[in-house]
């Protein structure tokens, strides 16, 4: 492992590191705790009385429930309660988030009383003094299914299928962005690809510990979320309260990645259990049941052409028809994938004409949310491994074409013909920087002396990304305290990744005070102002930015002479979206016997604009980076054809570990965001976005040096994958086989 240098020369728009002595520092307190194992997770928690939660799931990915016994698991010692789809009649759906126009949304009961849409879909609720008697419990109820035919992911007569009565099946969610004409003509370059369903697995799965106060007449839900107010709403809701009666706590969370940004039926469930039995609960799901039933990343079948103009490397014409697998519900940002995917296109390029088409399709299958990059990294992919497509068939080099494409820094930030904001950055300082620290030259140079001869091919894969940061604003309420010293609470929330050391410098440096000197609250709906959470890598962009606002009225107060306490509170809206971007370049080895990939090292050059904290940046890219390898080279969600998962547990699912980190030289290259106030932009999704592109473009050019060109390779790059796709080869004479 070498996770080598994060040197960060200034760029001439002024960008640097916000405070660079106190940005070298250490955590704060706060945050080093959870690298010291001293986190305190929801499976930390306890409350007296409290009951342990176990959810009976559907075997069957489509069938009839025509009868439900529970009586033998009712008499087990220790069993309280257990709770069948009739006890939660009344509960629907939570709310989805309409981003997309004509959105058509599921408007139905949370639990169907007689059917099961999904395998792991949740059928009954046990109670128990423990969780291995509520186990025990559930393993004895009896449920008696008739199997129903289930629709497959990307199934083609999905048309016919409807999982909603009303709603149809096929193209669930839709957008067609159209700007100028495409040209007539045959396109330069046309690439397929699919993206498997993943699973984001965090630290710690779902969880969630309720408990409901009679005499206050009020709910209190520790949950594993990036988004507290979101709960409290969707919570309050569900029970029919006041939001004012539901506290959210989400203190300590063990990762999240977006998988935790909507609540769970399972929450729901939970919560009006709690009310009704009068009782706390605790539900910790298992790691399987997160792979079973938590949402899924990814799960995406990809297609674009490019159009180069006749006689010159300029990009005149892209199109892109996208399908995105929806599973069987929709969560909060179901939506989100999908449109990511399409408003990004083309990247940092710029391109004439582009037409863009995207489908979301439901199945009998578990449902697909946000996932680290959120869409993002399908333009991304499609996107580069289009330009590479042309470089080969026009004979250009892949880094000249870019160069030839990219938006120059001076036109830069600005509108585009497709409606999105383009921030300010610098596309081509990022692929000079990059090609230079990678010898990309002179390592080009080399691969093609040597070409297919070795036992090994080697290719080299270039990737240059953007990462908006997402959009509306974040709550902050910045008190001066009496006896000195700020209090700062925050709707931006934390999932371990060092908030409280961000936050605090933002508002020493605003402030005039030492970082020491600031409190900072989050994730505690009764402690915070409502806000959004931590999601789109938007936390230091907008939620840094609400920060800068508070301090700068605060310090204003104070200096017209307001006593203390003196408290300002606001939701501060940032003008517009940072967009982050970067360019990764990869050097990757296929072994030809055996296909197996190995990564020789990585250059990443990444503009994350004004940087509040080097170390948590870095912390952040290697992070993502290491979840964007396994999506790349090893991650894999299956069912089969009856929509049974096969891939249930971590002996089935593939994850990365430490070992399979290939050398990182990570470079910042950071230029102010013209979005907001604080000059940042984001990070936390970077590594996801660019280094699959990078790598698929690098598998590409390792099989095109022995002439296979026309291979479909999809992810993940696994060696039997590869190994198949060289069988496509010319015989050689150099292949001693
Ligand atoms: S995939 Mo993110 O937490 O918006």
């Amino acid at each position: 492992m070498a996770y080598a240098d994060t040197s960060i020369p200034a760029h001439p728009s002024g960008a640097q590191a916000l405070s660079d002595s106190a940005a070298c520092g250490l955590l704060r307190r706060e945050d080093a705790r959870l690298l010291r194992g001293q986190g305190g997770f929801v499976a930390n928690r306890q409350v007296p009385g409290m009951l342990h939660a176990v959810f009976v799931r559907s075997p069957h990915a489509h069938a009839r429930i025509t009868a439900i016994e529970a009586s033998d698991a009712l008499a087990l010692p220790g069993v309280r309660a257990v709770l069948l789809p009739e006890d939660f009649v009344g509960l629907r759906q939570p709310r989805v988030n309409a981003l997309l126009p004509g959105m058509c949304l599921p408007q139905a009961e949370l639990l169907p009383l007689d059917r099961v849409l999904a395998v792991g879909a949740p059928v009954a609720l046990v109670l128990a003094d423990s969780r291995q008697e509520a186990q025990a419990a559930a393993d004895l109820i009896w449920v008696d299914y008739q199997d129903l035919s289930p629709v497959l992911d990307f199934a083609p007569d999905s048309a016919a299928e409807t999982l909603y009565p009303g709603m149809p099946s096929r193209q669930a969610l839709h957008q067609h962005i159209a700007v100028g004409q495409l040209p007539k003509h045959a396109p330069s370059a046309a690439v397929q690809l699919g993206l498997p369903r993943v699973a984001a697995s965090p630290l710690e799965p779902r969880a969630a510990l309720v408990q409901w106060d009679e005499a206050a007449q009020t709910l209190s839900a520790w949950l594993s979320t990036q988004t507290p107010s979101r709960a409290r709403e969707d919570l309050a809701h569900a029970l029919g309260l006041a939001q004012s009666q539901v506290r959210v706590v989400a203190t300590d969370v063990g990762g999240a990645f977006g998988a935790k940004a909507s609540v769970f039926a399972e929450d729901l469930m939970l919560a009006w259990a709690a009310l009704r039995l009068q009782r706390p609960m605790r539900w910790l799901a298992s790691r399987g049941e997160d792979l079973l039933a938590g949402t899924h990343g990814r799960g995406s079948q990809l297609q674009g052409q490019l159009w180069l103009a006749p006689g010159s490397p300029q990009f005149i014409g892209l199109a892109a028809q996208m399908q995105f697998t929806l599973g069987h519900w929709l969560p909060f940002s179901a939506a989100a994938p999908l449109r990511n995917a399409t408003r990004i296109l083309p990247g940092p390029y710029r391109v004439l004409a582009q037409e863009v088409q995207a489908e979301g399709l439901l199945s009998h299958a578990a449902a697909v949310g946000i996932y680290r990059g959120a869409g993002r990294p399908e333009a991304c992919v499609l996107m580069e491994r289009l330009v590479d497509e042309a470089a080969r068939r026009c004979d250009i080099d892949p880094l000249a074409l870019r160069l030839a494409n990219v938006w120059a820094a001076e036109d830069l930030p600005r509108q585009l013909p497709s409606g999105e904001w383009l921030d300010r950055c610098d596309p081509s300082a990022l692929l000079l920087r990059a090609a230079e620290r990678f010898n990309y030259t002179e390592r080009r140079a080399r691969q093609q002396a040597v070409r297919g001869d070795a036992r090994t091919l080697t290719g080299l894969g270039i990737a240059l990304y953007v990462e908006p940061c997402g959009q509306g604003g974040e709550s902050v309420r910045l008190t001066a305290l009496e006896g000195g010293g700020y209090l700062l609470a925050t709707g931006a929330t934390a999932q371990g990744q060092g908030r409280e050391t961000a936050f605090s410098l933002i508002a020493a440096e605003a402030l005039g005070c030492a970082p020491g000197e600031v409190e900072v609250l989050h994730g505690d709906t009764a402690q915070c102002p409502a806000g959004i959470g931590a999601l789109a890598s938007r936390s230091t962009a907008i939620g840094g930015s609400a920060i800068l606002a508070a301090a700068a009225e605060l310090k204003q107060k104070l200096a017209e002479g307001a006593p203390r306490p003196c408290t300002v509170e606001l939701f501060h809206t940032a003008p517009n979206e940072a967009w982050a971007s970067g360019c990764l370049m990869v050097e990757l080895h296929i072994d030809r016997d055996t296909g197996a990939p190995t990564i020789k090292d990585v250059v990443w050059v990444d503009d994350a604009g004004v940087l509040v904290h080097p170390t948590l940046v870095h912390g952040q890219l290697i992070g993502g980076l290491a979840q964007g390898l396994g999506q790349a080279l090893m991650e894999k969600i299956v069912y089969d054809d009856s929509g049974q998962l096969l891939t249930g547990s971590l002996m089935d699912y593939a994850l990365p570990r430490a070992e399979d980190m290939p050398p990182v030289h990570i470079e910042s290259l950071p230029t102010r965001s013209a979005a907001n106030a604080l000059g940042a932009k984001g990070v936390g999704e970077a590594g996801c976005i660019g280094l699959p592109a990078a790598l698929l473009n690098a598998a590409h050019d390792a099989l095109a040096q022995i002439g296979i060109t026309e291979a479909q390779l999809d992810f993940p790059l696994s060696a039997p994958a590869l190994w198949r796709a060289m069988q496509a080869a010319p015989a050689s004479p150099s292949s001693s086989l």
